[in-house]
């Protein structure tokens, strides 16, 4: 690295930490750059491949107010992704370009979407759990060192807490009715525990890129730190519903002040990272076939704005 470089680094990594926001012109290592781009990217998937789980249940609802409602969080969610795609696009990569990632299986998404959605309890179980932890990792992301991608997430946050309360108030109707709609959320709870925990990525040792994004403050607390937070803060809700957590080793700490975990299997959490979960080859196959049948959305609205652009200059004329 010459000097000019270096002097460029210590100054960006100077901003840093004196907890300013980098924004899309300013100066950056490339390598900023990049991790940007892929966990922005990461995130926008996650929230798009993330309506299909759901939106398998929107016309089995069972009443208008649960589809309303359900129907608002997937919207929500395609809202969430278009932030996000716009805040990856400020760091120079074109949205077809994203898309083609996705499309191509080249580029991830949350491990969590690749289980199926068996019954309605699920929607409460997703809501609960899988919303629950991602509010977690946001609203730490709502601190980020990068702007747009800071000011997407306390949008994105605000929803996000009403998707929580809406997937926790369907396990509370689920736990105070029959015997088979509590065993029915129970069971929803004991598929979708411990990948939820997967959701926080690989432990600490295991991660490849937390040193770093910590250093230039993209994150602001490590995996491991995010999951435990998710445990402490979620085992006194299941109490609440009067289900238990499906892990045995599960125990208070009273010197750590924290709850202890039994292991997570992640070999399950490597093997549906790397493509052979439950439903990969679905989740794929559906946001292809969502790209292919939208051309001629996509194709009509760049023939109106280039009508419109002409219509402009021909008046301007
Ligand atoms: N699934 O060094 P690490 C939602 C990958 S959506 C798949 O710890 P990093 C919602 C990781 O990408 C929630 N892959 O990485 C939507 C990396 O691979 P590459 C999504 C995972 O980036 C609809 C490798 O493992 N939230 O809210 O420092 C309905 C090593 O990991 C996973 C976000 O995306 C995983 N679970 O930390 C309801 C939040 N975990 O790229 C809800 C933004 C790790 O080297 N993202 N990997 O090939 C982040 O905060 C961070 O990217 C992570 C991982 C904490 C997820």
């Amino acid at each position: 690295m010459d000097n000019k470089s270096r002097n460029l680094e210590e100054e960006f990594q100077a901003r840093i930490d004196a907890g300013e926001n980098i924004e899309a012109k300013d100066w950056m290592p490339e390598k900023y750059r990049k991790t940007h781009i892929r966990q922005i990217s990461q995130h926008a998937h996650s929230e798009v491949v993330g309506m299909l789980p759901e939106g398998n249940w929107i016309t089995r609802a069972p009443s208008l107010r649960r589809k309303v409602a359900l129907l608002a969080k997937v919207q929500d969610e395609a809202g969430h992704g278009l932030y996000l795609y716009s805040a990856a696009e400020t760091l120079g990569i074109s949205r077809d370009e994203l898309m083609e990632q996705l499309n191509s299986g080249k580029a991830k998404y949350s491990s969590i979407f690749n289980y199926p959605s068996l019954t309605w309890a699920d929607m409460g179980a997703i809501g609960w759990l899988v919303d629950g932890a991602a509010i977690i990792n946001q609203v730490m992301l709502t601190k980020t060192s990068y702007g747009p991608y800071a000011r997407a997430m306390v949008r994105i946050c605000k929803e996000e807490s009403f998707h929580q309360r809406q997937g926790y108030e369907i396990m509370l109707t689920l736990c105070n009715g029959t015997e088979a709609q509590k065993a029915m959320a129970q069971d929803a709870l004991n598929r979708w525990w411990w990948p939820s925990l997967m959701m926080f990525g690989p432990r600490d040792e295991e991660s490849p890129h937390t040193e770093q994004s910590m250093k230039w403050k993209i994150k602001r607390k490590t995996n491991d730190e995010l999951r435990q937070q998710f445990i402490d803060q979620t085992v006194p809700q299941a109490d609440l519903l009067g289900l238990t957590i499906p892990d045995k080793d599960l125990k208070w700490n009273d010197e750590r002040g924290s709850y202890d975990f039994g292991p997570i299997d992640w070999e399950e959490f490597w093997n549906v990272v790397k493509g052979n979960g439950l439903c990969n080859r679905k989740r794929l196959k559906a946001r292809n076939e969502a790209w292919d049948n939208g051309k001629w959305v996509r194709d009509a609205a760049v023939a109106y704005a280039e009508k419109q652009a002409e219509r402009k200059v021909s008046k301007a004329g």
